[in-house]
């Protein structure tokens, strides 16, 4: 019997929706759901591997109890009652002897993230932390900032756009398919790419100009590329004066920093960058600067990450056809929003202070929402400002994504319980006291997933296949657990139909209406809002504020005098890192198909550089930084800027139990320092100096 399941996939966060082919309980077939336009079949080859962890022998397979010392890998199968009684009466006993605050939850968003925040504060803790800060906290702030909204609540109109520049967003590796499926459209009607990266990649290739900029300069090209804009009048000058504020401020700071200045500090020739402010202004508002995720990491920037939204502004390219757009909810389409359990009456609100110092005394206007979990590993071992005892991690790998991870591990040691709820052998889940395999996405059904966006549109993870081990959806794992811990009232599900129809209740939609397309649609058409006098920004003048109301009450001031990020010293390289095409961060290298595509990482490095250190092309060498040292194959290459190295992120495990990723490649984790961007809430991840040796 063969059918069909409408679902979401879950090889990466995109979460693109998909339909599954199931024949005798098998994955016969997984492409993108046909009917969602954007989508219309396109899988990328993360989602296609999506079979190959399901059938994987090399995940956990059964809850398992550590019986030898931390990381040995002795483990006991244990049945789920074992091993959930054990972990309760663990946190039992540190609740009752260090307070709820002593125990840290950590996670990647995730449609059930509503039901672990409701776990966090049912045990009293106000220590849950997503995955925000690290990947795009400075970005967040940025935004905010400047329009009171979070970049989350933003989106990108690539179908429309008529401009786009990227700074390090390396869109066609590092992908959403909807998003690059609309701008290939775009860029088929004329629209015109213009990328900048200190390296060659796969969509420098692809832009129609690209300039090699010399790294952590990015700042000073847009601080010349604003002067040039307000110097020649090429704003939308309407736009401006009826939803900008602080115009003076901005055109007096900016007044020192020519093109003819940022060519020096870029090596970007200074017609080059005047010519693209006038390209631009020609076809604004269709156009975008794109604010990124993760390129040019630096403790200043929250500065950079402003300074692109205000191109936008200039450009009149917010809340614009073809530019950015504030995402529309439920409300807008005119229904209730979707239930979610952390908002339930009754449920404790812990008075302690986060952990980490978020929307406090160390990251005031940082996101306290998500948390910036980089300060963990100081928490634990410095007890500031409390001591931690416990850390449950649900999809999220500390080990492989807070920087200097050695620092991390040494921290873990401090703590009385280590719980991981995995669907993947991670560092993390070797290092626990306690595993809690979950079943995969394919295996199982989640909390339903509202899409806002210019039409705003509900999805639904349905399960695909019975779980092929004994795993458990991490929803029931945590209502289990709530249970022993004598706060299971808020969790007042049986099942997965239970918690759709919780969601649903006020939405006017019902669970039939996702049966024949996997998706329901709460619009007809798009919904913008009026740009002459119905933009809603959220800050308190009601405008996009250049001189920051957020920033300036917390004392920090919205424009300060550019600062050379520091060059490297003779013999030393700057430390980049990304993602390529057919890995997920780190969660895929030891995925049978993906391990096959790209098995290790290699450390880019530019030909007269290696000539120099005597490197060859493929041969080991040792990159060592003020925290550690490790060891991966050089790619010597003249598509890197001479003063940088580059390695993919994610590589360089050390679990035996993966075999196929086991020992290859390095890891950029263990390698990059531990410095924040302290006003933007960013670790700054591009931050680091290296050397280089033949290994
Ligand atoms: N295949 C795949 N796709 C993904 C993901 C994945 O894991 N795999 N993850 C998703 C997530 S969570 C995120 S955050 C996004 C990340 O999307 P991107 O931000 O596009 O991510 P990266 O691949 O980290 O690319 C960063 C780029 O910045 C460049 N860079 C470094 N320093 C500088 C600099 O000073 N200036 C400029 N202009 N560039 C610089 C690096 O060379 C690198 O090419 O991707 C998303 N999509
Ligand atoms: N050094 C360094 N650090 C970084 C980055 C970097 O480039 N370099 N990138 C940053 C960025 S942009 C981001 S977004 C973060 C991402 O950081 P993480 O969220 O930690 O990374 P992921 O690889 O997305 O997934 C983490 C874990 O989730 C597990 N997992 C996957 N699917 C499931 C599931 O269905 N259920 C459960 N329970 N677990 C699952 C995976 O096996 C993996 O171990 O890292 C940040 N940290
Ligand atoms: S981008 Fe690829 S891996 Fe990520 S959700 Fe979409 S199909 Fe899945
Ligand atoms: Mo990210």
């Amino acid at each position: 019997m063969s059918k069909d399941v409408y679902s979401i996939c879950f090889m990466c966060t995109v979460r693109c929706p998909i339909r599954v082919q199931v024949e005798n309980d098998d994955v016969t077939w997984i492409e993108g759901n046909p009917h969602v336009p954007g989508i219309e079949g396109a899988l990328c080859a993360k989602g296609s591997a999506g079979v190959a962890l399901l059938n994987d022998h090399e995940r956990p397979q059964y809850p398992m109890i550590r019986t030898g010392p931390r990381g040995s890998g002795q483990w006991r199968r244990a049945t789920w009652d074992e091993a959930l009684d054990y972990v309760a009466e663990k946190l039992q006993a540190i609740l009752k002897q260090y307070g709820g605050q002593s125990v840290v939850f950590g996670e990647r968003t995730n449609l059930n993230t509503h039901i672990s925040k409701t776990f966090t504060r049912a045990i009293g803790s106000p220590n849950h932390f997503t995955h925000d800060a690290l990947c795009k906290g400075s970005v967040n702030t940025a935004f905010r900032s400047l329009t009171g909204y979070t970049d989350t609540e933003v989106g990108i109109d690539y179908g429309n756009t008529r401009y786009i520049v990227l700074y390090g967003r390396n869109i066609f590796e590092s992908l959403e398919i909807k998003s690059i499926n609309m701008l290939l459209s775009a860029m088929e009607k004329g629209a015109k790419m213009t990328y900048i990266d200190p390296r060659v990649s796969i969509t420098a290739t692809k832009a129609d100009r690209y300039w090699m900029i010399r790294p952590g300069t990015d700042l000073a090209l847009n601080y010349a590329l604003i002067h040039t804009i307000l110097k020649e009048r090429l704003f939308d000058t309407d736009y401006v004066r009826r939803w900008v504020t602080g115009l003076n401020e901005l055109q007096a700071f900016v007044e020192p920093y020519t093109p003819e200045w940022a060519e020096k500090e870029t090596g970007i020739p200074a017609s080059e960058i005047v010519t693209l402010a006038r390209e631009a202004s020609e076809v604004k508002p269709a156009v975008v600067f794109h604010y990124g995720y993760r390129g040019a990491h630096h403790p200043n920037e929250i500065h950079l990450r402003r300074s692109i939204v205000i191109l936008n502004a200039l450009m009149g390219s917010i809340e614009a056809k073809g530019g950015l757009f504030f995402k529309k909810g439920a409300k807008a389409a005119g229904r209730g929003d979707l239930g979610k359990y952390n908002q339930q009456e009754g449920l404790p609100k812990p008075s302690a202070p986060r952990f980490d110092g978020s929307g406090g005394d160390k990251f005031p206007i940082a996101d306290s929402n998500h948390g910036n979990p980089q300060t963990l590993a100081h928490a634990i071992l410095n007890e500031d400002p409390y001591p931690i005892k416990a850390l449950i991690v649900n999809r999220f790998e500390p080990l492989q994504s807070l920087p200097d991870a050695n620092t991390v591990r040494k921290a873990l040691d401090k703590l009385d319980l280590i719980v991981t709820i995995e669907v993947n052998f991670s560092e993390i889940a070797w290092y626990s006291d306690v595993i809690l395999p979950e079943s995969i996405y394919l295996e199982r059904a989640d909390s339903i997933q509202m899409a806002s966006g210019l039409k705003p549109q509900l999805f639904i993870r349905c399960q695909a296949v019975s779980p092929r081990y004994d795993t458990k959806p991490a929803w029931m794992i945590l209502k289990e657990l709530a249970g022993r811990l004598g706060v299971g009232r808020y969790f007042p599900y049986e099942t997965i139909e239970d918690i759709w129809n919780f969601q649903l209740k006020d939405m006017g939609v019902t669970l039939e209406d996702f049966a024949k397309k996997g998706f329901v649609a709460l619009t007809d058409s798009q919904i913008f809002w009026d740009r002459k006098d119905g933009i809603k920004f959220k800050t308190p003048s009601g405008k996009i504020e250049l001189v920051s109301s957020l920033m300036e009450k917390a004392g920090f001031p919205s424009f300060e005098p550019y600062q050379p990020v520091e060059r490297p010293a003779e013999g030393t390289f700057r430390l980049m890192v990304g993602r390529c095409a057919a890995h997920t961060h780190v969660s895929t290298q030891n995925n049978l198909y993906l391990n096959e595509l790209v098995p290790e990482n290699e450390l880019w490095i530019h030909s007269a550089a290696a000539a120099k250190l005597g490197v060859k092309d493929g041969q080991k060498v040792e990159v060592r930084s003020p925290v550690a040292a490790s060891t991966l194959k050089a790619k010597v290459t003249d598509a890197i800027h001479p003063e940088a190295v580059f390695m993919l992120h994610g590589f360089g495990k050390t679990v035996p139990a993966q075999t196929r990723a086991c020992g290859k490649g390095a890891s950029d984790t263990v390698l990059v320092e531990n410095i924040s961007d302290p006003v933007g809430g960013s670790p700054a991840l591009d931050h680091t100096f290296v050397t280089v040796r033949p290994a």
